[in-house]
């Protein structure tokens, strides 16, 4: 397979050079594109290449064939060869039609930011179901752009899994290729399965659970590491983390939480990756309460924030409760000050050097005690599934028999609460 679809999209023998493009349209900020470039770049810089250029071109809108106008691009080729540069990379994505004739005009290859955050991603997986997820967001991505290649006499001669009678080249890859992809899925549904019914286990023993989210460096593991000496490798590039960590955390009134840390998120990730992803953001989606750290040293930490929101709703965790926790107030105190005013219930940290931390302790203990609540519901009794849910998702301390229901007391919590609404008795 890797003959054929090379692991990488970024050429990592040697420092790639690379020329950012950004396109401002009519109702885009130019700020806001700028930021946006500049973490294109620190993604570049992380992916293991070197930017030493960028163009900016307005446009109402991309050109469909090429995204750029034909006079932006020849520019854009002069300043290819000025700089000898080996790969653009755009701001936005290229449809595989855009990204052919452009890599046919430029003499070089063209990529966007998706296929950038799928490289890094591919660096960093390390575990066996880590590498099967971004293999699987690869070959998603690598799908539509499969193109027919010009194949010499020797390659036609075929052999097992090669060309069939009257087969294209292109038809072979991509038989090949669909076929892995079915491969990657179904080993994941293995590991899924395995993971649900960890999950319903741990669900019996209505142990709590909290899941780390936040923007790609904002600080994730570095807590996790402060709150229960969990070792978990954290460093000052993007997405370090990507397989998950689940660890256990004592709070303050002596019960134990379980806590999650996981694959960091980024403005525009990818769909691919979101997709392949589902099993391990489960731990997100399934949480009781996030804890959504925010770097307030960050050029924009509220565009991150949205970032972060954006992707939850994506995911289905947008329900979730969370808990805003403003980190590095060791480096931008002012800003996390201010960001705290703006949040009312957040906790301002400094992950390196713990200060903070045991107020944050503190504020999760009460917020997941909080949301325990006392209900009564009337259940008809001819709805025995509910009355048994009732017992396996929460703790009945009285039921009454009445003629035509049963009314259950029972102690449940926000997330079982909203699920039990339509029998809840409204006195
Ligand atoms: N000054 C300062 N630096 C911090 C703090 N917390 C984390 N860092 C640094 O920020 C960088 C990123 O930290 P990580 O914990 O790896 O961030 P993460 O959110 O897990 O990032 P990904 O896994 O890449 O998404 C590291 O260099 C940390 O040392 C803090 O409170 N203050
Ligand atoms: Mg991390």
């Amino acid at each position: 397979m890797s003959a054929i679809f090379p692991d990488t999209l970024i050429d990592r023998s040697f420092r790639e050079r690379i020329i950012l493009v950004g396109v401002l349209f009519p109702r885009t900020d130019p700020d806001a594109l700028d930021a946006e470039l500049d973490e294109l770049e620190s993604l570049v810089l992380t992916a293991g290449a070197d930017v030493v250029d960028r163009i900016i071109q307005r446009r109402p809108a991309p050109d469909a064939a090429t995204f750029l106008g034909s006079g932006k691009v020849a520019e854009l080729h002069e300043l290819c060869l000025v700089h000898d540069v080996d790969t653009v990379v755009f701001d936005h994505d290229l449809s595989p039609a855009q990204q052919r004739n452009l890599e046919r005009i430029l003499g070089r290859t063209a990529i966007d930011r998706t296929a950038v955050i799928l490289d890094i991603f591919a660096q960093n997986a390390r575990t066996p179901e880590g590498r099967a997820q971004v293999e699987l967001a690869l070959l998603r991505y690598r799908l539509p752009r499969l193109r027919g290649r010009v194949v010499g006499l020797s390659q036609q001669a075929g052999g097992i899994g090669t060309r069939g009678p009257g087969e294209t080249q292109l038809e072979v890859d991509r038989r090949r290729l669909v076929r892995r992809m079915h491969r990657l899925e179904a080993d994941l549904r293995g590991v899924d399965k395995t993971r649900t019914l960890q999950r319903a286990q741990r669900q019996r023993g209505r142990r709590r659970e909290m899941a780390l989210v936040g923007y790609t460096n904002a600080g994730k593991s570095t807590l996790l590491n402060e709150l229960t000496d969990a070792g978990v490798p954290a460093a000052d590039r993007l997405f370090e983390t990507l397989d998950p960590r689940t660890r256990q955390l004592a709070l303050p009134g002596g019960e134990t939480v379980l806590i999650t840390d996981t694959v960091g998120f980024v403005a525009k990730l990818p769909h691919e990756l979101v997709e392949a992803f589902r099993s391990t953001l489960d731990s997100v989606r399934l949480a009781d309460v996030l804890l959504h750290v925010v770097d307030a040293s960050a050029a924009d930490p509220e565009a991150q924030m949205n970032a972060v929101h954006t992707v939850l709703e994506e995911i289905g965790a947008i329900e979730v409760p969370e808990l805003v926790v403003i980190n590095k107030a060791d480096r931008a105190p002012q800003e996390a000050r201010r960001l705290a005013a703006i949040h009312p219930g957040s906790v301002v940290v400094s992950a390196a050097d713990g200060m903070g931390i045991d107020d944050l302790l503190r504020t999760i203990g009460d917020r997941l005690r909080t949301h325990d609540a006392m209900i009564r519901l009337r259940i008809p009794h001819d709805r025995g599934d509910i009355v048994a849910a009732a017992h396996r998702e929460g703790e009945v301390v009285e039921v009454t028999h009445e003629e035509d229901s049963s009314v259950l007391t029972v102690v449940l919590d926000e997330a079982a609460r909203a699920r039990f609404a339509p029998f809840e008795e409204v006195r």
